[in-house]
């Protein structure tokens, strides 16, 4: 199989995550991962289900690359699984768990679709969380062991590495505030696994590079625009404080090798070179947008230096987010303000909704809500690239229904409506609406 080129075209297409979609949780010697363990504690998962089955992607793939094909993708974003391939985070490589990545690259390939490997999708595996998991400055260390096994089976072939999904949400859901996996509530404590998994990052993009030369490596951050509730200077202050931790944490450090201001003082668990190594230059930033985030000075009993407050006035998806598109162009516009010359091609790697989207009668998703929210949100990239932004593709979130974390099943964000009683799959309107939105390109 010959490597897709990353550069040249707009990537158009669709992402996964590997805990999300492929089930088979004991295959091919597979070890267990912090999301294994989290699902089994009772109360933590919506329906109280778990990723075990998912999709089965693992044994239905050649349906996603059909999928992808059908829709015209010329990318396909897809997470590999840490514990697939070193069962215990590290030594022992697992060869039948990376042999499922390859036979999904060269499926990709074979179709013209060019695969987008993202390394770490929160899938760590458990004896690195017994030893301390993100929060430990080990586990750094081990990431980048795993991306030089992963880039030296791949490399050849991927044609575009993301090394973290989300560092933000994970640092924040799973070690602030403990609704995700692994589950910890260390508040502003949670710092430290942010800062890890930065330096897993700068420390992977090394190993890429080494491993894979030539190939684009990008981190693909979770990012909002930030408002105040009001101009107060309390309510000024929350929200810049809001978004020194939600977007500049990973972004100033990536892209400027310094940490904002307002996060000066968090820092004993920043060594003396860290910042050097977390600012690999990038060939690419993912961008994963979903909403903006409106914050206000904190109550008199939060702990934290701000508080959300839900966005009033504009229509929400099924999961309660507020639909707002224009927040993506004030977004891209504002990192390209704010960045500059220091801001790489942008690709977004993950914008879409989730509603209830239950089949009519005849089996069909008329999901008329989730083509709207498409679409506007296209437009709202196509406005950036007007203003100038450098923007080169357009993943949506997501292929297929899968299992939404703490959600569980209950969340739908796919293009695909997925009977998780069967597996079987079945394209929604939106799918095909996609199809001929890609066709008509920009
Ligand atoms: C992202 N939040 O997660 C993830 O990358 C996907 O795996 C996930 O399925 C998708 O978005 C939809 O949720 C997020 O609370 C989870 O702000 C939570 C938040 C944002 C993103």
């Amino acid at each position: 199989m010959t490597r897709v080129p990353a550069s040249g075209q707009f990537w158009w297409g669709a992402a996964t995550a590997s805990y999300q979609v492929e089930g088979a949780v004991d295959a091919d010697g597979r070890g267990r991962s912090i999301w294994d363990t989290f699902c089994d504690e009772p109360g933590r998962i919506a329906d109280g289900l778990s990723g075990a089955d998912a999709c089965r992607s693992y044994d239905r793939w050649r349906e996603d690359v059909q999928l992808l094909d059908g829709l015209g993708a010329n990318a396909y974003r897809f997470s590999i699984a840490w514990p697939r391939v070193q069962p215990q985070g590290h030594g022992r490589v697992n060869p039948p768990g990376l042999a499922y990545y390859d036979r999904l690259v060269d499926g990709l390939l074979e179709h013209g679709i060019a695969p987008f490997a993202t390394l770490y999708h929160w899938d760590l595996p458990q004896p690195l969380e017994d030893a301390g998991g993100w929060m430990a400055r080990d586990t750094a260390e081990r990431f980048a062991e795993y991306a030089a096994v992963v880039a030296d089976a791949l490399g050849d072939r991927v044609a575009c590495w993301g090394t973290l999904n989300e560092p933000f949400v994970h640092m924040a859901l799973g070690y602030a505030f403990g609704t995700h996996a692994p589950g910890e509530v260390l508040l502003l404590d949670a710092f430290a696994a942010g800062h890890h998994q930065l330096l897993g990052h700068g420390l992977a993009a090394q190993a890429l590079r080494a491993g894979s030369p030539g190939t684009p490596v990008m981190l693909v951050n979770n990012l909002t625009p930030v408002r105040a509730t009001s101009t107060s200077p309390e309510d000024a202050e929350a929200a810049h404080v809001y978004d020194a931790f939600h977007n500049r944490m990973f972004l100033d450090t990536v892209l400027l090798g310094t940490y904002p201001d307002a996060l000066a003082e968090a820092g004993d668990v920043v060594h003396d070179g860290d910042l050097a190594t977390i600012s690999q230059p990038l060939d690419l930033l993912g961008v994963n947008y979903y909403n903006p985030t409106l914050v206000a000075a904190p109550g008199a009993d939060n702990p934290l230096p701000f508080e959300l407050v839900p966005i009033e006035g504009y229509p929400t998806t099924g999961f309660g987010w507020p639909v707002v598109p224009e927040g993506l162009t004030e977004l891209l516009v504002g990192l390209r303000d704010t960045y500059g010359d220091a801001l790489p091609p942008v690709v977004i790697t993950e914008n879409g909704c989730a509603y209830p989207d239950e089949p009519g009668p005849d089996g069909e998703v008329d999901d008329a809500d989730r083509i709207a929210y498409l679409d506007a949100h296209i437009s709202a990239v196509g406005a950036a690239r007007d203003a100038g932004v450098d923007v080169r593709g357009y993943l949506a979130w997501s292929l297929l229904d899968n299992f939404e974390w703490a959600e569980g099943y209950t969340q739908r964000f796919g293009l695909t409506h997925v009977d998780f009683a069967t597996g079987d799959r079945r394209p929604k309107a939106s799918y095909e609406w996609f199809r001929g939105r890609i066709a008509r390109g920009w």
